[in-house]
Order: structure tokens, then sequence, then C-alpha cells
């Protein structure tokens, strides 16, 4: 193997990889995979095109409010709509998913209302929703650390002893290609491999961690450092919904039944900013953003629909008006959201209270009141 052939960087042709995982291209033509046969029902297409442009448009609003002042900052998943849903759609009601903080479209597949999501960005709640009752773990910001917490839940579910039995779940864990430098994510790879533990690395390379590229990361694809831990990896195109649901619902299910970890590489994009601080036109080239444009994920599944005379204009406008309607209502509750009271922040921090807790909560509240002797 020379150099230039273990590098990492994204290069023309890449789909030819037999490591490539593609069921859906581009122009929304089907194609097959032996490892990753997938039978969907016209109703199941439709139903994925719908949950594209739906969290599609509930993201569009967030950064609209976000603009507007009406939340703090927000992560956007432009690009990145088909890794998570196909994934999210991949997850049975025993599945647990532990997310990073751009997991909208996995949110939204665990049935969490988006209000919570933007009531967190918002600095109204602390995310808000009951992980057990979604399978779905509240975000995290602290990178890579909830590689660690999946690792650690899919150990007690081996220890619940129902893998192997209907009733299993997994746990996946989300994370970016800029987390897999983090000791944590390493660690965790580390523990589930020799614990066998069920869990899927659910990593979604959209080629930079922040400002840094890709090729900061790492020198060999991001797939195939599994092998080195002693699990299986593979590279699936992180645009195409119908791949992402296929590969992960094969991973899951080799958890579930006891086969042990894997790591799904979702080879995507991230179309927009890092959040809504971060200016890409600083460190990127806007004709990098324009082939990736050419890959949509929600094109390509539009294109199959229409090419197998699966869908009519009535279908798409229909999609599109209740996408429509949909941000609007979330924007009109994020704006009536209660501000709550400014000493509630230390709420729930520890089960117990906790000296320097109490010293703070003091602090502040003597802070707050400095403010009303000014006034009298
Ligand atoms: C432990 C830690 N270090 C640094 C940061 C600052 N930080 C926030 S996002 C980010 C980049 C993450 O990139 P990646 O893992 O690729 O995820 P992406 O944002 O692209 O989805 C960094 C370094 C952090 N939140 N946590
Ligand atoms: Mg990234």
């Amino acid at each position: 193997m020379t150099i230039d052939s273990m590098r990492a960087t994204p290069r023309p042709g890449e789909a030819a990889d037999p490591q490539f995982v593609q069921l859906l291209t581009p122009e929304g033509e089907r194609v097959e995979h032996p490892d990753y046969p997938l039978d969907l029902t016209p109703d199941d297409v439709r139903d994925l095109y719908r949950d594209l442009v739906m969290v599609r448009r509930i993201d569009l609003e967030a950064v609209a409010l976000t603009r507007q002042g009406e939340l703090g900052i927000w992560a956007s998943l432009l690009g990145q709509e088909a890794a998570q849903i196909g994934s999210g759609r991949a997850m049975n009601e025993h599945d647990m998913a532990f997310p990073t903080y751009r997991e909208h479209g996995v949110a939204y597949c665990r049935g969490v209302d988006p209000l919570n999501l933007l009531g967190l960005f918002r600095g109204v709640n602390h995310g808000g929703w009951n992980p057990a009752e979604h399978g779905f773990h509240l975000y995290t910001i602290v990178i890579g650390s909830q590689t660690l917490h999946a690792a650690g839940y899919a150990m007690g579910i081996q220890r619940d002893g129902v893998l192997g039995t209907p009733g299993a779940g997994a746990a996946i864990a989300y994370f970016g290609d800029g987390a897999t430098s983090q000791g944590d994510v390493n660690e965790a790879f580390v523990f589930a491999s020799v614990f066998n533990a069920p869990v899927v690395f659910f990593c979604q390379n959209n080629q930079w961690a922040i400002s840094e590229p890709l090729e900061r990361q790492t020198r060999i694809p991001l797939y195939q450092r599994a092998q080195g831990f002693g699990f299986p990896g593979v590279r699936v195109d992180g645009n195409d919904v119908f791949a992402c649901l296929a590969v992960t619902r094969a991973a899951l299910a080799q958890a579930r039944d006891g086969q042990g970890p894997s790591f799904v590489e979702a080879y995507t994009y991230r179309m927009g900013a890092h959040t809504t601080t971060d200016d890409p036109t600083r460190y990127r080239h806007k004709a990098d953003e324009e082939a990736w444009k050419l890959k949509d994920p929600i094109e390509r599944v539009r294109s199959y629909l229409v090419r197998n005379g699966l869908a009519d204009a009535g279908f798409f406008d229909s999609v599109d008006a209740d996408a429509k309607t949909a941000a609007r209502a979330l924007r009109e509750a994020c704006l009536s959201l209660p501000d709550p009271e400014p000493g509630a922040i230390f709420e729930h921090v520890y089960a117990e209270p906790h000296p320097l807790m109490t010293a703070e909560q003091e602090a502040f509240a003597a802070y707050l009141a400095s403010f009303e002797e000014v006034t009298a």
C-alpha cells in the first residue's frame, strides 16, 4: 500500500471503493450491495422523504430564530439529514442513542419534540426530555464523552442478559470526525471491544471539526480505525438515506444479537457553518460546498420517487406545506417559551446539596440583588 492510497482525503471516484456502501446514487438510481439488501415499500420511501424534508425545515427555522436573536446558538444539521434519518429510523424501541449536539434528525426519529431542542439553545431548559422515554439521551457538548456513556450503557444491557432475545436493545453513539481524536472516544472503543459490548459507533464524518479539516484528524479512512480496536468498520454514503438505514440496521441487529460493537463512518459534508457563531468562508472553498450540493440527500430521494413514478407534484407540495406549518408552529411555540427564574440554573445539577454550588448560588443571588439596590 502506498502512502497515497492510505490518505483519508476525499477524492473523485470514492464511490467506486467497494468499502463504500451506497444504495441510492446522487442521481436517484437504486443500486444493490450484496451485504446490505434493503426492501422498502413506496410508502416507506415517501416517509423517509417526508422525514428528511421536515428535519431540514425545522433546522432552517432554528437558524433563522438564532439570526433574529431568539436562540443563543444553533448547530445546523444541513447536509447530514440522510445520515441522521437513516440511522434514526434503524433503531428499535429498546435501543438507546447517545447524541452530540447536532443530532436533531435523530431526535426527530425518537419522538423528541423539537421545541425541547430549541429551548436548550435558547437557554431556557437543560434539554427537557426524558432520555428513558425516548431512547435518546441528552445532548452532549463535551466532544466524545457520550461514547463512554454509550459503551458503559451497552455493558449494562449485556449484564441485563437480554441480548439475543426479541426484547434486546443496543446503544448507538453519535459523534463527529473531530471527536475520533479525543481520548474518550478511543477509550470507549477499547472498552466496547474487549467486553464485546452491544454498541454501534456512528461517526458522521462531515469533513470538518469547526475549521479543522479531516486530514488533521487522520491519515487513514476513519472506518479502518475500527480494525485496530478489534471490531468491524464500514464506510457508508452518509448522504444516502437508504444506505444509512440498511447499514445501521445491520450493525444494531448484530449488537442486539450479542455479536459486539461496530463502527459506521457516514461519509458526508457539513453544508452550513459549524454553528451560527462560525463563518466557514474564512477557512474553506465555496467550490467544495458546490460539489457536495450535487450529492444532496433530499434531492436524490426526490429523483428516485419521480423516476419510479412513486410520487407526484401533489405529494411534494403537501410535504412542503406540512413542513412549513410545522416550522411556523415551532416558531410560535419557541417565542412563547417562558423564561425560567434566574436561580433555576442551579437546580438539578447535583442530586444532593453541594457546598460549591450553594456558594455560587448565594453569590449569584447577591449579584442579582445588587441591581435592586441601585434602582431603589
Ligand atoms: C472536549 C472538548 N474539546 C473541545 C470542544 C470545542 N469544540 C466544540 S465542537 C468541536 C469540533 C467537533 O468536531 P466533530 O467531532 O467533527 O463534530 P461536528 O461539529 O463536525 O459535528 C470542538 C473542538 C468541546 N466542545 N469539547
Ligand atoms: Mg465534523
